[in-house]
């Protein structure tokens, strides 16, 4: 049964918006998924202890049958075929996928945790969760 669930895209590195909109269009085409909403691109204050530029970010909605695994397989390619460059941690990039939300699952795993760690800590997240309708887990 496809399941619903929420990608977060950044870019503060390159033609941000462009990046922003080849993420929706790549991940709009993936096998077994449907973009079924997105939130404004919003520009945010770069969180983290690392000097950088500002980003911009943006909420997306999928519906899929593709497994939380195989998402963020996909996820990865994507970021990749956008110029990704794994730096340092919480640098500066031109463009991350984040797996913020899927379904109502629980994944903790290696390289994979659901709910995102940083959900409770990102403010912007919860805006355009809300924005979108998807309700936040308390936990
Ligand atoms: N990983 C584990 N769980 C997940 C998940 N739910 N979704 C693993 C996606 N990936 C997940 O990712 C490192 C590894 O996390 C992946 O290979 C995957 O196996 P990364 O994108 O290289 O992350 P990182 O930068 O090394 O660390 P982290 O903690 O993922 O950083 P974030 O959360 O990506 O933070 N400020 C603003 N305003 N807006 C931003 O979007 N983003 C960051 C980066 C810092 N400051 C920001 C923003
Ligand atoms: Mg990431």
């Amino acid at each position: 049964m496809a399941e619903r669930a929420a990608i977060a895209l950044g870019s503060n590195r390159g033609a941000r918006e462009a990046l922003l909109a080849r993420a929706r269009d790549a991940i709009a085409t993936l096998p077994l998924t449907r973009l079924v909403a997105a939130s404004a691109v919003a520009e945010t204050a770069p969180l983290g202890p690392v000097p950088q530029g500002p980003y911009l970010n943006q909420m997306l909605l999928v519906e899929t049958t593709l497994e939380p695994r195989a998402l963020l397989e996909a996820l990865l390619a994507i970021e990749r075929a956008n110029g990704r460059v794994r730096g340092e941690r919480w640098g500066p990039r031109t463009l991350d996928c984040d797996i913020v939300l899927y379904g109502e699952r629980t994944v903790n795993e290696p390289g994979l945790t659901i709910p995102h760690a940083e959900l409770p800590n990102r403010d912007f997240w919860l805006r355009e969760l809300a924005e979108l309708h998807v309700p936040v887990p308390v936990h």
